[in-house]
């Protein structure tokens, strides 16, 4: 397709020379020629404001990026996307999560069928279920309201929904509480379940196979908790299944009125729009999970129609590719600044890590440029405390996104105008620096001695030209948060479209699970030896020395 180094195509090379003669430009030069960057380089979508301003380009660099986004056919893979096309090659499927939050009068189809009233019916059913439960009328086996809501499930099925509860938590119901068990270690089980009743508990096994080791077995030792303390016919009324696969759910005593569907058109790390939201909407409201629906469909139709240079997701993933391929920093930092936000960047890290971390293009060919970065990040201010040394004084430069609401749901005091300057203050200092006269100076103006001030003031700059986007919220609500997760699908489906990878399957994840059962049979002693490398053999001698 794109010759023989088929990804350095006519327009790569043009991004390359762009490299070359923007590389040592600094920002600080770029804000101080141009006091319109910031307006200039700002998009807006109803309460968003994405102001990517304070990255290493102009003009020329970003039409380079766009041409390349056009080489590379992003907005036609992009309506393939949204027309039901099979894009998931390796496990020929179409990608549709945007179904989930589409308008149920506007059709999607997957082979032909519009799935759109599915869709719709699972939506009322979790509409039902979930206000059953709110109100009471739902009740426990002992006839008690529910309250305690566990979501088993791990990977894509606990992600999503566990940093939404967490976003949203200020719109808790309040009587609820929300509780997740995803590790297959014991400790997180019997750590969930030592503080909660049988009779108020309502467990939500999530699991699109439903034959996910760590998900059944947690499922499986909940199941025994309530039945050693209700009886087995208790299970009907605390137990609920929300899965693709109706025969396992079944086969594990969950009644089929009490599965919620959801299809193969939607990744696992995609799916918080589906059932796999269920715990969101008994603990917000439907109407509270629906406008997270909303702001993620707004994002969706930004997506599809703003022109590329106008289109956040589509800007946000140029500048990705830009440092990622042309500067070689393979990394970005997600930093929200908002507590209820905390576990944003961990749900990004598998949404980007798992979707574009991959070697072999859509050809079957081994791809001869990186792909996915890496993701970490956590929340502001806690953060500036741990590793933001090395964001601004490290060899590694890590590309940042800030995310932050003007207004807090919790405005104590002047804790939120603290939080607010802390955020803006890092991204103005990764971008402006501190030179070293300027260090000598603060030094001086301190009452430094001479000597002292020419033995600090290297230790003391700072290089800057760090880039930083800075998404701000007028509020964290469903709305804002609907349109932020779809924001960062968008993205790295952008990405992965130019990389010309797959960014929907994910087999380094199957991996796992099956590595795992080849091994457990072993350290149950039900199989003497399987032959390993000798470290792995030895850590098996070991581990099973250790618990005789
Ligand atoms: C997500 C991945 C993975 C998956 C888990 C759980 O895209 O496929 O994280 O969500 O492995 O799988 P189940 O939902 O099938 O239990």
């Amino acid at each position: 397709m794109f010759g023989t180094d088929k990804n350095n195509t006519k327009a790569w090379k043009k991004v390359k020379s762009e490299y070359k003669r923007f590389k040592k430009v600094h920002m600080r030069d770029l804000f101080e020629k141009d006091l319109a960057r910031a307006q200039k380089y700002t998009l807006e979508l109803d309460d968003l404001v994405f102001d990517y301003s304070k990255n290493r380009f102009d003009d020329g660099v970003l039409q380079a990026l766009l041409n390349l986004a056009k080489e590379r056919e992003v907005e036609r893979k992009r309506d393939a996307m949204f027309e039901g096309q099979k894009i998931n090659s390796t496990e020929n499927r179409a990608v549709l999560h945007a179904a989930l939050r589409n308008k149920k009068e506007n059709p999607m189809c997957v082979d032909g069928k519009n799935v759109m009233g599915d869709i719709s019916a699972v939506l009322e059913k979790m509409k039902k279920f979930s206000e059953a439960v709110r109100y009471g009328t739902f009740k426990g086996y002992t006839g008690k309201k529910l309250t305690n809501i566990v979501n088993i499930g791990i990977g894509g099925s606990d992600l999503g929904p566990m940093m939404v509860c967490e976003a949203l938590k200020r719109y808790w119901q309040k009587d609820i509480r929300c509780y997740f068990i995803s590790n297959i270690d014991g400790t997180a089980a019997v750590e969930t379940l030592k503080n909660l009743d049988p009779e108020t508990t309502l467990f939500i096994v999530a699991s699109k196979t439903f034959t996910t080791i760590e998900t059944l077995t947690n499922a499986k030792t909940c199941r025994k908790w309530l039945i050693d303390a209700l009886g087995e016919h208790a299970v009907d009324k605390h137990f609920v299944a929300l899965s693709t696969n109706t025969e396992k759910v079944t086969e594990f005593g969950i009644n089929k009125e009490n599965m919620f569907e959801f299809w193969d058109f939607v990744g696992g790390r995609y799916s918080v729009w589906s059932a796999i939201g269920l715990i969101v909407a008994i603990a917000v409201g439907f109407e509270n999970f629906e406008k997270m629906l909303e702001g993620a469909y707004a994002m969706d139709e930004h997506f599809k129609t703003a022109p590329l240079q106008k289109n956040i997701p589509v800007v946000m993933a140029l500048l990705g590719i830009w440092y990622n391929n042309f500067f070689g920093l393979h990394r970005y930092a997600v930093i929200p600044y908002d507590e209820y936000l905390k576990y944003l960047p961990a749900y990004l890290q598998q949404l980007d890590m798992e979707s574009n971390g991959k070697s072999v293009d859509k050809d079957g060919d081994f791809v001869k440029y990186s792909t996915g970065p890496v993701v970490f990040g956590g929340a502001g201010t806690n953060v500036q405390h741990s590793f933001f040394q090395l964001l601004h004084q490290g060899t590694d430069i890590v590309p940042v996104d800030f995310i932050v609401p003007a207004i807090s749901h919790n405005e104590v005091g002047n804790h939120h105008e603290i939080l607010l300057s802390n955020v803006l203050a890092q991204g103005e200092a990764l971008m402006r620096g501190k030179t070293i006269s300027e260090a000598a100076k603060e030094l001086e103006k301190a009452g430094k001695r001479k000597e002292e001030i020419d033995f600090l003031k290297k230790y003391k700059s700072f290089s800057g030209n760090r880039p930083s986007n800075t998404i701000l919220l007028k509020k964290i609500t469903p709305f804002t948060l609907g349109q932020i997760i779809a924001l960062y699908e968008h993205k790295v489906f952008v990405q992965g479209a130019i990389w010309n990878i797959n960014s929907f399957d994910q087999m380094g994840v199957e991996l796992g699970k099956a590595l795992a059962l080849n091994i457990l049979p072993e350290i149950e002693g039900k199989v003497l030896h399987r032959p390993h490398d000798s470290s792995t053999a030895s850590l098996i001698k070991k581990i099973k020395m250790f618990r005789r």
